[in-house]
C-alpha cells in the first residue's frame, strides 16, 4: 500500500479537493471553498495546509464573523440544492463557538456545511490552555461539544489517523439528503500539525453519487387511495420540493388531479405558474391557503418539516375527519400528522402520485372554491397595499416594488423580522426573483451572509437581494457587506427602517396590549454606516426614490445599501391563523389578562391529528 507523509491538516484539505457530488449526472465539488478566521487554534496548523495547497482545489475566503461564514455556506448549499457547500474554520473557543448558531440554522433546517471548529490540545502537555472550560466532572470536555447536538454528524479528531475513517463518513453524511445538516470536525490544534502516513487511496477523486430514493409500492398505493378518497385536497410543498428539484413534477400533479397548492416558506415558489396555487400557508400565509386548509379532508405534504407556523400550532386543519399524506425523504418527516408515508426522493413520489392518481380529480366545486378563494385574497392584498392618507409608504409596498423591478435571474434572500412575513404573504415568484427563505430557523443576521453564498453560487448572474429589517442590520453581519468588497461580489440589500424590532412589538401588542422594550428611540445612519463600510448607499422615502435608487444599485459594482424609510408600527393584513405563544397567566393589568384570555381561547382550536 503507498502512503503519503502528510500533517492531519494537509490530509483534509487534499482529500476535500478530490471529493465530487453527482445527481442526475451532473458533477461538482462537495466542498468547493473554505472560509475562515485564523486564530492561535488554526493558523500554524490548518493555515499552511490551505496555503500550501499547490492544486487551490479549495478557495480561500475570509469573512468578518465566523457565525457569518456559516450562513453564507447555508445560501451557497441552497443555491446548489444541497450538493455542494463550503467549509469553515474557526479558531479556538469564541471563534469556533461563535460558528454554534450557524450549525443550528443549518442543522434545523438540513443544509450541508461543513465546521472546523479548532479544539486543545489532544495531548495536553501544556495545562489548561487559554479558552479551555476545566470541567470538573468531564475531563475530555471542551467547547466544542456545544457543537454535538447541533451537528447531523460530529467527530473529535484527537489522532490524524482517525481523519482515514472520518472524512468518509463527513462526505456521506453531508450528501445525504436524509441526515445533512452541520458536519463539524473538531480539530484539536496539535493534531492538525501531526504528520502521518495516509494510505494513497484515501486522496483518489472519488463521487458520491446522490441517488433518488423511490418510493415503496405498498405506501405509494396507501397515498394514491387516500387521495383518491379525498374531497377536498390540498397540497403544502415545502422547501424538499426545491432541493429535490421536483417542481414540474407538483405542477403536473396539482393541474392534472386539481389539487389546490400551498407553500411553507422554505417550499415558497414551488408552485410557480400553477393555476390552483394558494399561496404561503399558515401562520405568515395567506388567507387563500389557510381558508382551504380549515376545510381540507386529505391533505397531501410533500417536502416540509411542518413547523408551527405552518400548521398554526396545530389549529389549522379543522375537518374532523381529516387525514394526511406525507412524501418526505426524511421517515421522521413524512410521519408527522399521523400521514401515510412516501419515504421518498420528492421528484419521484410526486411523478409516481401523478401516474397512480391518472384519469381523477378534485371534485370541480372544491377547485372552483380555490379560484374564489385566490382571487378574494389578491383583493384583500391590493386594499392592504393602498396608500393610506396620513401613512408613510409601507414596508409590504416597498416589497411589492421590488418584486415587480425584480427578475427570474435575480434572488431575493429574507429570513427574519416582518421582511419573511410580508415576502411570505405577497412575494409572486411568477416572472420575478425566486425567494430563499429562512425561517425554519428565522436567524436574525442570516441574510447578508447567506445572500453572499447565493452569490458565489451564482457567479455574476442577475441581482442578489437580501431585504432585512433595521434590527437585523444593527445585530450584525453588516460587516460582511466588507467581505463581498473583498471577494468583488455585488449583493444589494435592503434595510427596512421601522425603528425597532416591530414584527416582536406587533405581536406583544396583540397579546399583551404592551409596548416594551422593543423600540429603539434614538435615530441610526444607515447609509452612512454603510457608507463607511465601502457600499454605495441610498436613502428613499417614496416609492418613486426607491425605483430610482434599485435602478441605480443595479448598475452598481460595489454592494448597495437602499435604506427605506418606513411606517413604522404598520403591519401587513393578518392571515386568519392562530399561533401559539406563551402568554401570561398572571398580570397587574386587565388588558393584558383579556388578550391571554382570548389567546387561550384559540387553544381550542389545536387538534391531535395522530
Ligand atoms: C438572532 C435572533 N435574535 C432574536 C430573534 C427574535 N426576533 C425575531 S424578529 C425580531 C425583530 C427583528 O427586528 P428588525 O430586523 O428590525 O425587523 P422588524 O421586526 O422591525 O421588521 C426578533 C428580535 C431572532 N429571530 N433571531
Ligand atoms: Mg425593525
Amino acid at each position: 500500500m503507498t502512503s503519503v507523509r502528510l500533517t492531519a491538516a494537509q490530509a483534509l484539505v487534499r482529500f476535500l479537493g478530490a471529493q465530487w457530488s453527482e445527481r442526475d449526472g451532473a458533477r461538482r465539488r462537495v466542498v468547493s471553498g473554505i472560509f475562515g478566521i485564523f486564530g492561535h487554534g488554526n493558523v500554524c496548523g490548518l493555515g499552511p495546509a490551505l496555503e500550501e495547497d499547490e492544486g487551490r482545489t479549495l478557495s480561500f475566503h475570509q469573512p468578518k464573523n465566523e457565525q457569518a461564514m456559516v450562513h453564507t455556506a447555508i445560501g451557497y448549499a441552497r443555491e446548489h440544492k444541497l450538493l455542494s457547500t463550503l467549509a469553515c474554520t474557526a479558531s479556538i473557543g469564541p471563534g469556533s463557538t461563535n460558528m454554534l448558531t450557524g450549525a443550528a440554522t443549518a442543522t434545523v433546517n438540513r443544509i450541508p456545511v461543513l465546521l472546523l471548529p479548532s479544539d486543545t490540545f489532544a495531548n495536553r502537555r501544556q495545562g489548561p490552555v487559554m479558552q479551555a472550560l476545566e470541567h470538573d466532572l468531564e475531563g475530555d470536555l471542551t467547547v466544542n461539544d456545544a457543537f454535538r447536538p447541533l451537528s447531523a454528524f460530529f467527530d473529535r479528531i484527537m489522532r490524524p489517523e482517525q481523519l482515514v475513517a472520518s472524512l468518509p463518513e463527513a462526505m456521506r453524511v453531508l450528501l445525504d439528503p436524509a441526515q445533512t445538516g452541520a458536519v463539524t470536525l473538531s480539530l484539536h490544534q496539535d493534531v492538525q500539525a501531526e504528520a502521518y502516513d495516509y494510505p494513497a487511496e484515501l486522496f483518489e477523486e472519488r463521487i458520491w453519487h446522490v441517488t433518488r430514493r423511490p418510493p415503496a409500492e405498498a405506501e405509494l398505493g396507501a397515498a394514491i387511495e387516500a387521495l383518491r378518497a379525498a374531497e377536498r385536497p390540498l397540497v403544502i410543498a415545502g422547501g424538499g420540493v426545491h432541493y429535490s428539484d421536483a417542481l414540474a413534477e407538483l405542477a403536473r400533479l396539482s393541474d392534472a388531479c386539481g389539487l389546490p397548492g400551498a407553500e411553507t416558506s422554505a417550499g415558497k415558489g414551488a408552485f410557480d405558474g400553477v393555476e390552483l396555487a394558494v399561496g404561503g400557508i399558515g401562520v405568515t400565509g395567506t388567507r387563500a391557503a389557510n381558508a382551504l386548509a380549515r376545510e381540507a379532508d386529505v391533505v397531501l405534504h410533500v417536502g416540509t418539516r411542518l413547523i408551527d407556523l405552518t400548521t398554526g400550532s396545530h389549529s389549522l386543519f379543522q375537518h374532523p375527519e381529516v387525514r394526511f399524506v406525507g412524501v418526505n425523504i426524511r421517515s421522521r418527516d413524512a410521519h408527522k400528522l399521523g400521514a401515510a408515508t412516501v419515504v421518498a426522493d420528492a421528484q419521484l413520489a410526486l411523478r409516481a402520485l401523478a401516474d397512480g392518481l391518472s384519469g381523477w380529480s378534485a371534485p370541480a366545486p372544491w377547485r372552483d372554491r380555490a379560484l374564489d378563494e385566490g382571487r378574494r385574497w389578491m383583493q384583500e392584498l391590493a386594499s392592504d397595499l393602498a396608500p393610506r392618507a396620513g401613512e408613510r409608504m409601507t414596508q409590504s409596498q416597498v416589497l411589492r416594488t421590488l418584486n415587480e423591478l425584480s427578475t427570474p435571474g435575480d434572488r431575493l434572500v429574507v429570513a427574519s423580522g416582518t421582511p419573511h412575513v410580508d415576502v411570505h404573504k405577497l412575494w409572486d415568484t411568477s416572472g420575478s426573483a425566486p425567494c430563499l427563505m429562512e425561517v425554519g430557523f428565522s436567524c436574525m443576521g442570516g441574510e447578508i451572509p447567506s445572500a453572499l453564498g447565493v452569490r458565489m453560487a451564482r457567479g455574476s448572474e442577475g441581482e442578489v437581494y437580501a431585504v432585512i429589517g433595521d434590527g437585523t442590520y444593527l445585530m450584525g453581519n453588516a460587516a460582511e457587506l466588507v467581505t463581498a468588497r473583498q471577494e468583488g461580489l455585488k449583493l444589494t440589500v435592503v434595510v427596512v427602517e421601522n425603528g425597532g424590532y416591530q414584527s416582536i412589538h406587533g405581536l406583544q401588542r396583540a397579546r399583551t396590549g404592551r409596548s416594551f422594550g422593543l423600540e429603539f428611540g434614538v435615530d441610526v445612519d444607515y447609509a452612512a454606516n454603510a457608507r463607511s463600510l465601502g457600499c454605495a448607499s441610498f436613502v428613499v422615502s417614496t416609492l418613486d426614490e426607491l425605483r430610482d435608487a434599485l435602478d441605480e444599485a443595479r448598475g452598481e459594482t460595489v454592494p448597495a445599501v437602499i435604506v427605506a424609510r418606513v411606517e413604522p408600527r404598520r403591519l401587513m393584513l393578518d392571515s386568519g391563523c392562530w399561533w401559539d405563544v406563551g402568554v401570561a397567566q398572571v398580570s397587574k393589568r386587565a388588558e393584558t389578562r383579556e388578550l391571554a384570555a382570548e389567546h387561550a381561547r384559540g387553544r381550542t382550536l389545536q387538534r391531535h391529528y395522530g
